[in-house]
C-alpha cells in the first residue's frame, strides 16, 4: 500500500511540474511597441495575469533606456533607488520569482515622470505548487523499503 501512495505521489507531483513548467509565459512589454515612453503600460498589463514562473522582457535599444526595479513609493514618485544597479542591456529579462506587487521604471532623464515610461504589475502564486508545500511525510515508505530489501 505504501509503495503505492509513494507512486502516485510521484507521479501527480511529476505531471504538476511539467503542467507548470510548460504554462510559464515570456511577456514582451509593451509588445511591439517595447519599452519606451508614452505608451500605458498598466493598460498592457490590465488583461494579463501573471504568475510566479513567468518572465518579463524589456526591449529597447541599449543606452536610450533602462529598466529599474523599485518599491511602491518610488515607483508613484518615479525615483530609481540611489545605488541600484539597472539593467541596460536592451533586451532584459526579469523572471517573476515571488507573487505579489512588482514595480518597474526607466531611469533615464524623466522618462518615468514625463514618459510615464514605467510598469506596476501584480504577481499570482503558481497554482501548481502552493506555499505552504505539503510535506509527505516519508518516514513509513522507507522502513517499508527497508523491510523488502531484508525479505529479498
Ligand atoms: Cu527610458
Amino acid at each position: 500500500m505504501a509503495s503505492f501512495k509513494e507512486i502516485v505521489y510521484v507521479g501527480v507531483t511529476t505531471i504538476m511540474l511539467l503542467v507548470a513548467s510548460t504554462s510559464a509565459v515570456d511577456y514582451i512589454v509593451g509588445d511591439d511597441s517595447g519599452w519606451t515612453i508614452n505608451f500605458d503600460y498598466q493598460a498592457w498589463a490590465q488583461d494579463k495575469s501573471f504568475r510566479v514562473g513567468d518572465r518579463l522582457v524589456f526591449t529597447y535599444p541599449a543606452g536610450v533606456h533602462n529598466v529599474f526595479k523599485v518599491n511602491g513609493a518610488d515607483f508613484r514618485q518615479c525615483t530609481a533607488p540611489v545605488g541600484a544597479v539597472p539593467l541596460t542591456s536592451g533586451n532584459d529579462v526579469v523572471a517573476l520569482e515571488s507573487p505579489g506587487e512588482k514595480w518597474y521604471l526607466c531611469g533615464v532623464a524623466q522618462h518615468c515622470a514625463v514618459g510615464n515610461q514605467k510598469l506596476g504589475i501584480v504577481v499570482a502564486p503558481n497554482p501548481w505548487s502552493p506555499l505552504p508545500s505539503p510535506s509527505p511525510a516519508p518516514s513509513p515508505l522507507l522502513s517499508d523499503d527497508v523491510s523488502d530489501q531484508n525479505q529479498d
